[in-house]
């Protein structure tokens, strides 16, 4: 057997708190709509809860909706019954009811929570957590402020997924239409424009598809650009801004223009530090960055869509009142064939991907000129025989791309002023958790859909018809995610760390969510250390929902 595992040490108690937590319909104004949603104690500003290190906690959650609700502890490391998903750690809380969630605090860092039940998520009911270390904060700052982002949807969730079962463009607003044909076929040949909506159609695809559900207003602390969340500063200081991304479906980049961010944590975790322009952060995660604005200026905080579709401005100001520039949206970025890759590695497609080969085929002939938003001059190769065209070796950039992003696609990011992007590649853990060892095994995790139908599954089994992946106590596994899809999933292990392979071995970053981008493989390692029974699952909403989903059961448990 191992040697004991820092999860399940015995926790030393320093102190106990008691925090009560309701929840409640609540009227959502974001400037732009209004609607009835689900919040935490009356209010669309979310609630921090403030921990520390090495406390027991006790957590009344009071439960004033006609449904039954819950509330999961996203990155927490606890006890499984006190996880909070039903049906997996346990029975949901019925309406009237109080339930008291009991727990030690391992951990420092930033992290947050929200129901898993229904769609209670998308319609608001998400929080922050904020862990303060044992012996206090190692990074000194001296401010600290949480900046938790969101997606509000005129609609609800549960209308939202109905809508998308039966129209899984109904809420894509980017598509090409008869205009752009005409704009294509001006510039290019009509022929070439028609073969290349021909190719996408054949795919069931849209170059557009980068974000299933658009039409949100985007959300700083339960604020919009026209609310303007307002952080204040005195000129030199450091602040620390905790960046939450606690979207149902909305991938965030984020910038200060004029500021460096220095990222100091990823999902909780203490990082070297790494200074960057900007950063995108995927559903589910978070990270804490310092900035240091020296003037006495007011700075705009940005989280515009990947998509392009939102944004959302936030202002850091040396007094009250005032509000940062709103720059325009940046071109939309388009999906290329990279980002398709993943689709075309034919694994059990069926008769689809015998389609899509000949439509693949068709496009070796044409102007790839109209190959959306790729750097023509590097594709070349693309033009070779029908054969070589799953060779995709020929489409890489040419110069230095982002190794978690499949060489040439669309949704590769740049930083909005030239500089530096933050990479997975960048993180390196500051103090790793777990002794350096090889896994005993690899588990392969297949992400997959059928976009038309709007399925989403794993290894081609929807959650509804799969059987758990089972883990032994004590092992350390490797799990490969094989993203088929054309989206980006961030994939959330609960319960226990997700060691994320960025090539820095012993170092590689401690994560609770990983994001895996369109026709890439991604690798994480687990030592699993929580015996019980744990949700595994992508963070969008309507894929989790859509059944990309598993549970994970933990057999055995410490001597
Ligand atoms: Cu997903």
């Amino acid at each position: 057997m191992p040697t004991a595992l820092r999860a399940h040490e015995a926790p030393k108690i320093t102190s106990k708190g008691t925090y009560d937590i309701t929840v409640d319909r609540v009227r959502i104004d974001t400037g732009n709509f209004r609607k009835m949603g689900v919040g935490y104690n009356k209010s669309q500003i979310p609630t921090i809860l403030r921990f520390k290190e090495g406390e027991e906690v006790t957590i009344n959650v009071t439960n004033n909706l006609r449904e039954s609700t819950s509330i999961h502890w996203h990155g927490l490391i606890l006890p499984f019954q006190q996880d909070g998903v039903p049906g997996i750690s346990f029975n949901g809380i019925a309406p009237g009811e109080t339930f008291t969630y009991r727990f030690p605090i391992q951990q420092a860092g930033t992290y947050w929570f929200h129901s898993h039940s229904g769609f209670q998520e998308p319609d608001g009911a998400y929080g922050a957590i904020v862990i303060e270390p044992r012996d206090g904060e190692r990074i000194r700052a001296d401010r600290d402020y949480v900046v938790q982002l969101a997606d509000k949807h005129p609609h609800p969730g549960s209308r939202i997924m109905r809508n998308l079962k039966m129209m899984p463009d109904y809420y894509n607003r980017s598509q090409r239409t008869l205009q752009t044909l005409i704009e294509d076929s001006r510039q290019d040949s009509l022929k070439a424009a028609l073969k290349d909506r021909g190719m996408w159609g054949r795919m069931r695809m849209m170059p557009t598809d980068i974000e299933d559900v658009q039409g949100f207003t985007a959300l700083i602390n339960g604020r919009s650009t026209s609310q303007n969340w307002t952080g204040l500063f005195r000129p030199g200081e450091k602040i620390r801004l905790r960046i939450v991304n606690s979207s149902a479906m909305t991938y965030f980049d984020m910038r200060i223009p004029g500021l460096k961010m220095t990222v100091v944590q990823a999902d909780g975790n203490d990082v070297k530090p790494v200074t960057v322009d900007e950063l995108r952060v995927a559903v589910a995660e978070t990270f804490d960055v310092i900035v240091q604005p020296r003037e006495n200026k007011v700075y705009s905080i940005i989280a515009e869509s990947m998509g392009r579709t939102a944004l959302v401005r936030g202002t850091l100001s040396p007094r009250e009142g005032y509000a940062g520039a709103v720059p325009p949206l940046r071109p939309k970025p388009l999906l290329t064939m990279a980002d398709m890759s993943g689709m075309m590695g034919g694994m059990d497609m069926g008769d689809h991907v015998m389609q899509n080969v000949g439509g693949m085929q068709n496009m070796t002939g044409m102007d790839h000129s109209k190959m959306q938003g790729m750097d023509h001059s590097n594709m070349g190769a693309a033009s070779a025989p029908a054969p070589q065209v799953m060779d995709h070796s020929g489409m890489a950039m040419s110069g230095e791309g982002d190794p978690f992003y499949a060489p040439g696609s669309g949704l590769t990011p740049k930083a909005y002023n030239g500089g530096k992007f933050l990479s997975y590649t960048d993180l390196r853990a500051a103090r790793p958790l777990y002794r350096n060892r090889a896994p005993s095994r690899t588990i392969e995790l297949r992400l997959t859909g059928n976009m038309e139908r709007y399925i989403w599954s794993i290894n081609d089994v929807k959650f509804d018809d799969a059987d758990p992946i089972v883990l032994n106590y004590g092992e350390r596994v490797r799990i490969r995610f094989i993203n088929e899809t054309m989206m980006a999933h961030p994939m959330h292990l609960h319960g226990m760390w997700s060691i994320v392979d960025t090539g820095q071995g012993a170092r590689n970053p401690i994560k609770h969510t990983v994001s895996v981008q369109p026709g890439t493989t991604t690798d994480m390692e687990v030592e699993v250390d929580a015996p019980g029974q744990w949700a595994f699952h992508c963070h969008l909403s309507y894929h989790a929902d859509g059944g990309m989903f598993r549970k994970v059961v933990v057999k055995g448990r410490p001597a």
